[in-house]
């Protein structure tokens, strides 16, 4: 049992500072007593913090590319149940904790929806009690720090480690690991006549691997995040380099290895739901799937697990096709390792891996030149070569030769190799992250596999961790649920419901009211200090906070802007209730488009904010650099929830989820996840508007519809389109002409125009809705009570009684 008493933390806390920074705690600086406290929790965890139980019960090890699990501080606190103690404890050291909490860094070790939800993943599993893992990459450098300029994105580096080592993470260098890289395989005849496999002149890397804790809530359970680093091997690595490729090593060539080595984990890729397949990318992925295999594998011998027994104890999760290597690295161990027959390593592999599928958009389909793998990975690519031609055999004696419908699903296919085919072929499990996803996968991107292999698919809807998304960043409001309902909701969301006595009670719907007004206090005042735009609380707070994409469809929301713009100004008298928007969102580097949308937002937030005429009325704030952190102050204080993606695109969404469980109202699409929140919370409680998933699908059949038609013969969408090019908004310049482009020249793929009006209708119901304070409150809090379904420990459950811990895989 973990437990902190005020006196021993204070003991604990004037003992370390002196022991780290030798000077008693009134000389300290913010940074040192939030390392120093850091230290000390990790003290009090120490003991149950024992490492990976790998030999009573079975283990789920979760791969992602991405873990971007925020500040952990608080949610340490939290989960521990030691938050009071510490917070008066430090008050007495004259140390305020809230400060403290904001000075930690936010490590940005992920893009977007999927690495936020592998952090709520693990979040959940320990706090479900279970024995489950990450695995992914100690990028020096995580997602770029966003900057406008001329109110255009400028990268920053984001240096998260600047201030020295991550204070919750512990190098581990007894389990560092070595990866091989490049050089010669082949099969050699062995005397006595069997065949072993030679990989020679390879190139050694050294995986370092960086544990941080995970803390379960209120359970003792002490899980382990393992990011591996890569570095030279400890050895002289000028001899290294001599052993490996270059004979005559030089200075040089250690330099270049060295250079080889350190590049791998240097850097996150900023490309959400986007594929660049670029050779560095895929060294990360073989880097961190290969040294997590071994350190797995390490584990089991260690506990006297017979490897045959893999899938009764160990679940190795694939998250996106990202860590699909897992696969083939998996076989290679068992092959050549181990010694075992292809078809007993084939029935291990696939009984201990599982996949999710994130997303059907074929630009984020991983597909690697054949070409590339082979130099980079020569062995792996013989197993990869062996699976795809015994699938292809499989796949002829069922369909007859059926050579269209072979080629369409086989691995390896012209001079690329599918990296979502080998998944699904690997794998007992493969499954969507929301309900229409996995029907979508089911029935049209995955078809032919789902045809063939159906017992193997299944949906998991995705969920967020309550605790951080609820009860530490909104404390308010988790206080009036807790005094209504009790706190069976904390461990147990479905209780949630109980709220729904309180929908007709005026003094808890004022409450209701009042909590949302003080976060939206709140965050005005971070938006002033911060941006220097003063906001009015009592406007509603309309949030748009996601990556900035064409199929998310900002842009659908800034004309409507633009078009009250002009209504406003032909008719000043015209009833609007005042409106801040609220907009965050990093676009990749390299995504042109998505840097033209950011520039009109904040061109028409120009715009906007110095006309007085309107500026009473509406607002447009583009909070900069939007990350977890600066979500955990936005979410609270929204009061409606922009989740317009075009339909069938969003695969599911997760900001959809926060949002709703802190009251926000769901302006909708029938996309991702956004259906699920319509069966849970009612259609009426929320405001759908748009194409359906079936008109998508049909429209683009053909082509999609025609936006030129549409644009020439409707005067006030012309006028919004129009803007764009013709000077009407200041300082956007050639920014504006492709965004012109992608709507009229290029025929608006994701249906901007197309479902404009329905959006502008949607828009002036949720208005008449506003004006009706206690239903608004209602329909806010009948949001709450409905939200528990959308706990991750909730989709956890599902991943461990289906997938991970499923009889038949046990
Ligand atoms: C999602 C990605 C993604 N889907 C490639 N796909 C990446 C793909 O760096 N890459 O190469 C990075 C990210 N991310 C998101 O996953 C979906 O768009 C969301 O709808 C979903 O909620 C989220 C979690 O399932």
């Amino acid at each position: 049992m973990i437990t902190i008493s005020k006196k021993k933390f204070k003991h604990a806390f004037k003992t370390k500072m002196y022991s780290l920074y030798a000077q008693p705690v009134e000389e300290a600086s913010k940074d040192e007593v939030f390392r120093v406290l850091c230290c000390v929790i990790k003290d009090f965890i120490a003991k149950e913090w024992v490492g990976t139980r790998i030999d009573k019960e079975k283990a789920v090890f979760y791969f992602s590319m991405e873990f971007l699990i925020g500040r952990q501080l608080q949610s340490n606190l939290l989960n521990l149940d030691v938050e009071h103690e510490i917070e008066e404890g430090l008050k007495e050291l004259g140390i305020n904790l809230d400060e403290i909490i904001e000075t930690e860094p936010d490590p940005g070790l992920g893009n977007g929806g999927l690495g936020r939800l592998a952090a709520c993943f693990l979040d959940s599993m320990a706090s479900v009690g279970i024995s489950g893992h990450g695995y992914g990459i100690r990028y020096k450098y995580g997602l770029f720090e966003q900057k406008f300029v001329n109110g255009s994105q400028v990268e920053l580096p984001d240096n998260w480690l600047k201030n020295g080592q991550y204070p919750w993470e512990t190098v581990r260098p007894n389990r560092a690991v070595v990866v091989k890289f490049e050089g010669d395989a082949y099969l050699r005849q062995k005397a006595d006549g069997n065949l072993a496999v030679v990989h020679e002149n390879y190139i050694p890397i050294m995986a370092m691997p960086y544990d941080i804790p995970i803390i379960g809530y209120e359970n003792q359970c002490i899980n382990t995040l393992r990011l591996w680093k890569s570095e030279v091997l400890n050895r002289d690595f000028a001899e290294v380099t001599r052993n490996a490729k270059n004979q005559n090593g030089s200075y040089e060539d250690a330099l270049k290895y060295k250079y080889y080595a350190e590049e791998i984990s240097q850097v996150l890729y900023p490309n959400d739901s986007n594929y660049a397949g670029r050779l560095l990318r895929l060294k990360q992925e073989y880097f961190f799937v290969s040294a997590g295999l071994q350190d797995i594998i390490r584990k089991c011998k260690k506990n006297k697990v017979s490897l045959r027994d893999l899938p009764k104890k160990v679940a190795v999760h694939i998250n996106d096709t990202h860590p699909t290597l897992c696969i083939p690295e998996l076989m290679r161990i068992l092959l050549d390792e181990e010694g075992f027959s292809w078809d007993e390593a084939w029935d291990i592999t696939t009984r201990v891996m599982s996949y999710t599928n994130h997303t059907i958009l074929s630009e984020a389909l991983e597909k690697w030149p054949v070409e590339m793998i082979k130099k980079l990975l020569p062995r792996i690519y013989m197993i990869i070569e062996e699976i795809d031609r015994r699938y292809v055999e499989y796949l002829q004696s069922k369909y007859h030769n059926d050579w269209g419908k072979i080629n369409y699903m086989r691995i390896i296919y012209n001079g690329e190799v599918r990296m979502a085919h080998l998944c699904i072929r690997g794998s007992h499990s493969v499954n969507g992250v929301a309900k229409l996803h996995t029907k979508i996968l089911e029935k049209e991107e995955l078809k032919d596999f789902y045809q063939d292999e159906p017992y193997k698919f299944n949906n998991k809807t995705n969920g967020i961790a309550h605790r951080r998304w609820l009860m530490s960043c909104n404390k308010e409001l988790s206080e009036l649920i807790t005094e209504l309902i009790g706190d069976e909701w904390k461990k147990d969301t479905r209780k949630l419901k109980d709220l729904e006595k309180y929908l007709d009670d005026k003094k808890v719907l004022d409450r209701v009211g009042q909590i949302k007004y003080n976060n939206k206090v709140k965050l005005a005042d971070y938006i002033y200090k911060k941006q220097g735009i003063q906001v009015d609380p009592n406007s509603i707070f309309d949030v748009q906070i996601k990556r900035l994409h064409a199929y998310k469809r900002q842009l659908l929301n800034v004309l409507h802007i633009l078009y009250l713009y002009h209504e406003l100004l032909d008719n000043p008298e015209m009833e609007l209730v005042p409106r801040t928007f609220i907009f965050g969102a990093k676009a990749a580097p390299g995504y042109y488009l998505a840097k033209c949308i950011i520039k009109l937002i904040n061109s028409v937030a120009d715009l906007v904010n110095n006309d007085s005429r309107v500026n009473h009325k509406i607002k447009v704030v583009f909070i900069e650099n939007y990350g977890v952190s600066i979500a955990e102050k936005i979410i609270p204080a929204a009061n409606v929830s922009e989740q317009i993606s075009t339909t069938t695109k969003e695969a599911s969404g997760t900001g959809n989820m926060k949002l709703m469980m802190n009251g926000a109202i769901t302006m909708a699409t029938m996309d991702g996840a956004n259906v699920e929140i319509s069966e849970q919370v009612g259609k009426e409680n929320m405001f759908i508007f748009g194409l359906n998933a079936e008109q998508v699908l049909e429209y683009n059949k053909y082509g999609g519809y025609s936006s030129k038609d549409l644009y020439h013969s409707d005067r006030r969408i012309k006028r919004v389109v129009d803007d764009l090019v013709n000077g009407f908004i200041p300082g956007l310049g050639k920014d504006g002409i492709a965004i012109y482009d992608s709507l009229i020249t290029n025929n608006d793929e994701y249906f901007v125009l197309r479902d404009f009006y329905s959006y502008i209708d949607a828009q002036k119901s949720l208005q008449e809705l506003y004006k009706n304070k206690d239903l608004w409150n209602k329909v806010s809090l009948k949001n709450t009570a409905c939200s528990g379904f959308f706990s991750s420990d909730r989709t956890i459950e599902e991943y461990i009684n289906d997938i991970w811990f499923k009889e038949g895989v046990k």
